[in-house]
């Protein structure tokens, strides 16, 4: 752990809260995301490394004296506001994030849109978020600045603070240079002069890393590169895998919970046999039309097993005022539409879909509920849901299908691994899983679990930091030498 001076500041695109009203008054609303649990059990611990409150800069609707009345309601967290006006964060969130970085570094070029102008409020946003980083930062503070949303950010701080810490986080996967190289060459400039401004650059898979690694060679040849070290001339810059993980003992406990106990007790007495599910947000990258094509052909394969298992199917509402994914949403239903009437009974129905969010208790229960998890995104930086899957499972029972395209594969090489866009192997692994002797089960879970305990949201967060300090260290010596 750094001995650390200052204070940490973490930029996202978003802040961790939102201000709800409810009964009459204003509350702050926290986001439940991974990253806002890290940086919570971050700050309990006893050797916190920073001192004072943590400042969380990101986007937000609500100004910054709205959630200043509410700051005793966040914690140690100090929310600031970076106000990005309305016109340029449709072209810079909607647009180059969404409709361009999204698509492309997630192997979908067609999908991509190149726009100018896109890039001009990018550039223009990024600049927002350094101006008030800069309105609050001190000699000795370590900024921590995520995702695909803020990548020309470390390089604009770095001009500014040259002598803080700042480390990055990408969240979604980094693609082979013959993706990147398709971003026109100014843009692939500014984003990756953009991450370089970082000391530290953090990725969930050593494939990632590899291909930025093998980006920065082709745009920069002069750049020495050791293992994972890059000497830019001026500073050593450190590229490494740290794959985010879960709060392992939240979804173990909430096993036992009497809500989700009473919730999973509730879906098992409406779905009397075998129970396969998944979760995803409504997004192209998550195979939500192959996974329904995989089971289609499981169903149609094994006669056996119809009536007899059901898929459960929930969606999460995503993104769905943007075409291509309203256009998504209606094949999803169509196909549904198409395997219920297929093959459905007077009382079996093959697959229940449901388009909303889930309250945590209900997400619990579904994933204890069911026996096999199919979690098959065509990309994914790491997916959290099926860790989450193997988490809730205290009794070490359920299959997990996972898709090899997620980050997480990596990891849990004891799932049935496949390939999402091969509806074969999707539907060989559904009748595998479905018929898995409990022993298999029990022995795969068990080692799946053993890992994710060991491994959880907090070791990623020490494990980041402590490789923060061992290059601060490491560059304080080459000053030196
Ligand atoms: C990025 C990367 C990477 C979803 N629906 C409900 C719900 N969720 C929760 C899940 C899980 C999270 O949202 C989704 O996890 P993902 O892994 O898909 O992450 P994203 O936030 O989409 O995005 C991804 C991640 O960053 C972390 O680095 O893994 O690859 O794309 O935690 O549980 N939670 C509840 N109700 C829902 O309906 N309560």
């Amino acid at each position: 752990m750094i001995n650390n001076k200052g204070k940490l500041i973490i930029a996202a695109y978003r802040l961790p809260f939102k201000i709800v009203y409810q009964n009459n008054h204003r509350e702050l609303f926290q986001n439940s995301g991974g990253l806002v649990s890290a940086v919570l059990s971050l700050s309990t611990q006893k050797n916190y490394p920073f001192s004072g409150n943590i400042s969380w800069v990101g986007h937000s609707e609500n100004t910054a004296l709205e959630l200043q009345e509410l700051t005793h309601e966040a914690g140690p967290i100090d929310a600031i506001p970076v106000t990005i006006p309305a016109e340029i964060n449709a072209l810079y969130y909607e647009g180059f994030c969404n409709d361009l970085i999204w698509p492309l570094f997630h192997y979908f070029p067609s999908e991509a849109n190149f726009d100018k102008t896109y890039f001009e409020a990018y550039q223009a946003a990024n600049q927002l978020f350094a101006d008030k980083i800069a309105e609050i930062t001190e000699p000795g503070d370590t900024i921590w600045i995520h995702d695909y949303q803020l990548m020309g950010l470390p390089a604009l701080l770095r001009e500014k603070f040259p002598g803080n810490t700042i480390a990055f986080f990408f969240h979604i996967p980094f693609p082979s240079f013959e993706i990147f190289r398709l971003l026109p060459v100014s843009w692939r400039k500014y984003l990756i002069d953009g991450i370089l401004g970082a000391d530290l650059i953090g990725f969930h898979t050593n494939d990632y890393v590899r291909y930025f690694l093998g980006t920065v060679q082709r745009l920069y040849p002069q750049y020495e590169q050791r293992l994972h070290y890059l000497n830019l001339g001026n500073r050593l810059v450190e590229i490494d895998a740290f794959p985010i993980s879960i709060d392992f003992n939240k979804f173990d406990d909430a096993y036992q919970q009497p809500e989700v106990v009473k919730i999973r007790t509730e879906i098992k007495q409406h779905i009397p046999h075998k129970i396969i599910f998944s979760v995803d947000r409504l997004d192209y990258s998550k195979g939500l039309l192959h996974r329904l094509i995989g089971y289609e052909l499981f169903l149609e394969n094994n006669p056996g097993w119809r009536g007899k298992v059901t898929f459960l199917m929930v969606v999460v509402p995503s993104r769905d005022t943007i075409g291509q994914y309203q256009q998504m949403k209606t094949e999803t239903d169509m196909l549904v539409g198409k395997i219920n009437a297929r093959f459905g009974e007077i009382n079996w129905q093959p697959v229940i879909y449901q388009y909303r969010s889930l309250p945590f208790e209900e997400l619990a229960a579904m994933y204890s509920a069911s026996d096999v998890a199919l979690i098959t995104p065509v990309r994914d930086g790491m997916n959290l849901v099926c860790k989450e899957y193997v988490a809730s499972r205290h009794d070490n029972r359920g299959v997990l299908i996972l898709s090899e395209m997620a980050g997480a594969a990596a990891e849990l090489s004891e799932a049935i691994l496949i390939n999402p866009t091969d509806n074969d192997d999707t539907a060989n692994a559904i009748q595998r899983a479905l018929e898995m002797h409990p022993d298999e089960q029990e022995g795969r879970m068990k080692a799946l679990r053993q890992r994710l305990r060991i491994y959880d949201i907090d070791t990623w967060t020490n494990d980041f930091f402590a490789q923060l300090s061992s290059l601060e260290t490491e560059q304080e010596r080459l000053k030196h030498t």
